[in-house]
């Protein structure tokens, strides 16, 4: 297997936890990172141990030496930086959300088929060692058919007036705040449980605080806290706490609720898949445990063990019962299975999504947001996602 050096693009709240868990692997080399500007990338590299800094990503795409380059900037820079860096036949992985429209998305996507470079998307939550076990039971048939599928991913990072994201302003994170951010993992996380297709929304995308305090002269990260200095007001256009109703190509429907500002939910993402057998049910804050509703027999909780996980995905757990393991060994396993797939030379072509999420997947992500916003737009009508 080739030893591949890997280089990434932006070192904000998610860059460092790409390096932590590529750096794990063994197999990778964590060779270079870009940032802004030349001292920032500079520092960045010297706190993460990075050898290579550069101040522009212009000048990571062009060093040879790179296999890879992962882009972990906020989402408005995901689909220039990704276009160049297939251009210059890198293989390429994004963070989530893929980009800020689905027509961007869609280019991407196209872009990387030509070039047949291997690409990903960071939908992390999908290699809990628990979320593949249910997605092997619910495939193999033991919840039935699926008729039901809802849940929530709730944050309270946004309560106040005074915090401010990047993620609210339209320009750098596309027209859906919650509803694009955490709603794009929630989106897949059903998806790729169940095996479904998301056909038809219907979205209220509703903004609770209506005016904010956006710093003036300094750029915050996400969950970072606000450092007291100068703010102006900030009208908001985005969704803060958006409820959408689904339907799927199964005829199951389905029911999800995102906000940012509910205080005491930090990183609630929860799902519960309902069959014509039995339940399942998984939240992330309880990593470890599988919830199996059961009608004629009592309920379960399928705790995390290698010896207990179905042969097929036992590999996604590294400790024995009764070792956490959760969010930083997810995207362990996620980085594995698409680094792997790029040592080994395998055909870009024949990612199926399954192993990793690509690009094709990101796009149908793109396209539900695309949908959310459309129906919002229309007043709450139920409106087809358009997967062209
Ligand atoms: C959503 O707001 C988000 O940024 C997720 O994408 C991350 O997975 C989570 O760690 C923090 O919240």
């Amino acid at each position: 297997m080739k030893r591949l050096k890997y280089g990434i693009v932006g070192a904000g709240f998610v860059g460092p936890h790409h390096i932590e868990a590529v750096r794990r692997l063994g197999f990778v080399e964590i060779a270079a990172l870009a940032d802004a500007n030349s001292d920032l990338a500079r520092r960045k590299a010297a706190q993460l141990f990075v050898p290579r800094a550069y101040g522009s990503y212009e000048e990571l795409i062009a060093d040879p030496a790179i296999d890879v380059v992962d882009i972990a900037t906020p989402t408005w820079l995901h689909h220039r930086i990704a276009l160049a860096a297939i251009a210059a036949r890198k293989h390429v992985i994004v963070d989530k959300p893929m980009a800020t429209t689905a027509a961007q998305a869609r280019e991407m996507l196209e872009a990387a088929h030509e070039a047949s470079v291997v690409n990903a998307i960071t939908f992390n939550y999908r290699y809990f060692p628990v979320v593949q076990q249910a997605r092997v039971m619910i495939h193999r048939g033991d919840v039935g058919q699926v008729r039901f599928v809802h849940g929530h991913y709730m944050q309270d990072w946004l309560l106040y007036e005074t915090d401010f994201s990047w993620r609210l302003e339209p320009d750098k994170a596309g027209p859906a705040c919650v509803a694009g951010d955490a709603g794009a993992h929630w989106f897949d996380l059903a998806q790729h449980l169940t095996g479904l297709r998301v056909e038809s929304v219907l979205a209220d995308l509703t903004t609770a605080i209506k005016i904010r305090k956006r710093p003036v002269a300094e750029w915050r990260e996400a969950f970072a806290e606000n450092s007291g200095g100068a703010t102006e007001n900030f009208t908001v256009m985005v969704d803060d706490l958006s409820s959408v109703l689904l339907r799927f190509n199964n005829g199951a429907v389905g029911n999800f609720f995102g906000c940012q500002l509910c205080a005491g939910h930090k990183n609630d993402l929860r799902i519960e898949v309902n069959g014509s057998r039995h339940s399942l049910a998984w939240e992330q804050e309880r990593p470890g445990e599988l919830w199996i509703g059961r009608r004629g027999a009592s309920n379960e909780t399928f705790l995390k063990d290698p010896a207990l996980l179905d042969p097929s995905v036992r590999h996604y757990a590294a400790l024995p019962g009764g070792h956490n393991e959760a969010w930083p060994d997810a995207f362990r396993n996620l980085m594995r299975n698409v680094l792997t797939f790029i040592a080994e030379g395998r055909d870009p072509a024949s990612a199926d999504g399954e192993l990793f999420p690509t690009f094709a997947t990101g796009y149908r992500v793109a396209a539900i947001v695309d949908a959310l916003v459309r129906s919002q737009r229309q007043g709450s009508h139920w409106v087809e996602v358009d997967y062209r």
